[in-house]
């Protein structure tokens, strides 16, 4: 295949939009495609201040390169989870110190669960018996972005989710009929609480691999292992699937979730169960709860 623009063989073939590119237009056509995407779902302005929550992994350390190289005024938020002894986290951790080294204006700033809570995730997982360790991760990672983004006075905060794991998450999602979390599955989650911040996903329109031929045509460096607690995960099982269903079908991942987007946008599917739950503020810290008191956040290290 040739490129589309230039006629030079093609680096990237994007099969879903019948669309060949050699390296240098592909690069440019996955950056102004990102701006496209920023503008057209009104995510962020061009002077506001942006927080990237990065892992170490290629589409969160993709994203901030774009970003930057759009001339966003971004920071990036790496949280230490301690996990694998620290020593995934360590290793993630040092991919994010490269990739800061390797660029001017890359700014960043990491918090260390343990230094700032008393205990890493997995130890905190292990206290909690009954409780899967990717749920307290998630909602500890949600926390610390939206105190993070409160108290650094961010517009938003941008995460590099791409097309596979939306369509994945709506494919959970859908299985067991979950509602609520249909009803807030989306590009881009407005602040209804001064302390919860904006949520916006840049990347959303992107195939996983569209996003791992970016990080390496940019020769980004990311971790390569994944989390020890993601393997044998739902999600995997998720995103393999519908990589069959692709496989005969091309086009079917996008069009699962857009066409879900279109229906939530268009004909207001799911708009009765987004209505607003009241809101509390935690009486600890101050971010909103359904629940009077304590957040569940803070409830959580109570107990511990
Ligand atoms: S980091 Fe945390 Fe993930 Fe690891 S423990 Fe689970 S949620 S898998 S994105
Ligand atoms: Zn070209
Ligand atoms: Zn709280």
């Amino acid at each position: 295949m040739k490129c589309k623009r230039c006629g030079e063989p093609a680096a990237v073939n994007m099969r879903q939009h019948r669309l060949g590119l050699c390296g240098e237009h592909y690069l440019n056509w996955f950056v102004s495609q990102t701006q496209r995407l920023i503008e057209k779902y009104t995510m962020f302005a061009p002077e506001a201040r942006i927080l990237v929550a990065v892992s170490g992994g290629k589409d969160s350390l993709a994203l901030w390169d774009v970003l930057l190289r759009l001339g966003y005024q971004v920071e990036a938020l790496y949280i230490d989870l301690g996990i694998g002894e620290g020593r995934y986290s360590e290793e993630s951790k040092k991919f994010v110190e490269r990739f800061a080294m390797d660029r001017q204006n890359a700014h960043y700033r990491i918090v260390d669960v343990q230094a700032t809570y008393g205990k890493t995730i997995p130890r905190l997982a292990s206290e909690r018996r009954g409780r899967k360790v990717c749920s307290l991760c998630g909602l500890v990672k949600r926390h610390i972005m939206n105190r993070v983004a409160y108290e650094g006075e961010f517009a938003a905060v941008a995460t590099g989710h791409n097309l596979d794991d939306e369509a994945a998450v709506l494919f959970q999602n859908v299985l067991h009929w979950q509602v609520g979390y249909l009803a807030r599955q989306a590009p881009v989650l407005p602040s209804t609480h001064p302390h919860l911040a904006r949520k916006v996903k840049p990347f959303f329109r992107f195939y996983e691999r569209d996003t791992a031929a970016y990080a390496f045509l940019r020769r980004v460096d990311y971790v390569y292992d994944e989390c020890p607690y993601a393997r044998g995960a739902t999600s995997i099982f998720y995103k393999e699937l519908l990589n069959q269903l692709e496989a005969r079908s091309r086009g079917a991942k996008q069009q699962f979730y857009l066409s879900f987007l279109q229906a939530r946008q268009e004909e207001g599917l799911f708009s009765e169960s987004r209505a607003q739950l009241e809101l509390r503020d935690c009486e600890k810290c101050g971010q909103p709860t359904t629940a009077p008191g304590l957040c569940a956040f803070c409830r959580l290290w109570e107990e511990s």
